[in-house]
């Protein structure tokens, strides 16, 4: 600003002109209500192994897609947090699965897992097979996978990869044990056609794991225009744990913690719970 022709800038700052908020009209819309829980997200604990996730009864929704789908900027967006999940590009620093808690701070109601990329073109060969083994182990017997969130890169449809990995989790998709949610990403790339024919063809896709049991939705998704974030929020918690049962289990969590804490160094825990890390016992992903 050029001071000289602004003399009133001499005198006492004057306040900044805000626009009035629109006064509050009733409650929040249950859209408000999704992405303020989808807020609450906050990292839980990283597993190299599946056998080192954590024991877990809340429902868990595992966040797949093709390495450059936009997994990590879809999850950031609905979590509405910069950097919740880590938008690297690295291969090596991506393939460990990391878990989320979502719901109030001491019951969470959910988790997400977020699953590494899969069909990075620089991998070799053995490093590819080893997390494509993981993955289908984590898909296939997580006892507590309860959805899992698909991105697909909206302009070029499921590829062979993305049918592979669907294949995992077919059965349980199937039998309506594990709820299936597919977002077509980067849909601020696609004309009205273009995504009319995009959804068409995810259909086409999905209704082969289609049946009376089954929960399967498929939407258009852009974190840079904000397609369907609200939308998708509002199914994530859908699927969340209701509050009593997310609310026993914290309450369970809590007293096993305390217990631990009373054995003290000499008992049979161990060392004592340095309260910096998650506390849950770790077992098999089966358990
Ligand atoms: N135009 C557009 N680009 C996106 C969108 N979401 C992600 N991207 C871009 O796609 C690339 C890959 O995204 P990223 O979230 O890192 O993908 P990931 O490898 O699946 O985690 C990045 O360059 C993002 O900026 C979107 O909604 N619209
Ligand atoms: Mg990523």
């Amino acid at each position: 600003m050029n001071r000289a022709s602004h003399p009133a800038s001499k005198r006492a700052p004057r306040p900044v002109h805000k626009t009035p908020q629109a006064p509050r009209r009733g409650p929040a819309t249950p859209g408000e209500l999704a992405l303020a829980w989808a807020h609450s997200a906050r990292f839980y604990i990283t597993a190299a192994k599946i056998d080192q996730l954590p024991f877990n009864e809340l429902p868990e929704v595992a966040f797949v897609g093709r390495s450059n789908a936009g997994k990590s900027t879809a999850i950031n967006t609905l979590a509405q947090q910069r950097q919740l999940a880590y938008a690297s590009k690295k291969p090596g620093r991506t393939q460990h699965i990391n878990l989320f808690r979502v719901g109030s701070m001491d019951a969470a109601d959910m988790l997400w897992a977020d699953l590494p990329g899969y069909g990075y073109a620089a991998v070799e060969r053995a490093a590819k097979i080893r997390w494509q083994q993981v993955m289908a182990n984590y898909l296939e017997i997580r006892r507590s996978l309860s959805g899992v969130v698909q991105m697909i890169d909206s302009r070029h449809g499921f590829t062979e990869l993305d049918r592979q990995l669907l294949e995992f989790v077919a059965p349980r998709v199937r039998n309506g044990e594990v709820k299936l949610l597919v977002l077509l990403t980067k849909a601020d790339k696609l004309n009205r056609k273009e995504s009319t024919e995009a959804l068409r063809q995810a259909q086409e896709v999905l209704g082969e794991l289609s049946t009376e049991e089954s929960d399967i939705s498929v939407t258009l998704f852009s974190a840079l225009k904000k397609v369907g974030v609200a939308d998708v929020a509002e199914i994530l918690k859908s699927w969340a744990a209701p509050p009593e049962l997310a609310q026993a289990l914290a309450a369970a969590h809590r007293q096993a913690a305390a217990e631990r804490d009373a054995e003290g160094p000499y008992g049979d825990g161990g060392a004592a719970d340095n309260g910096d890390g998650p506390d849950d016992e770790v077992s098999p992903a089966g358990a």
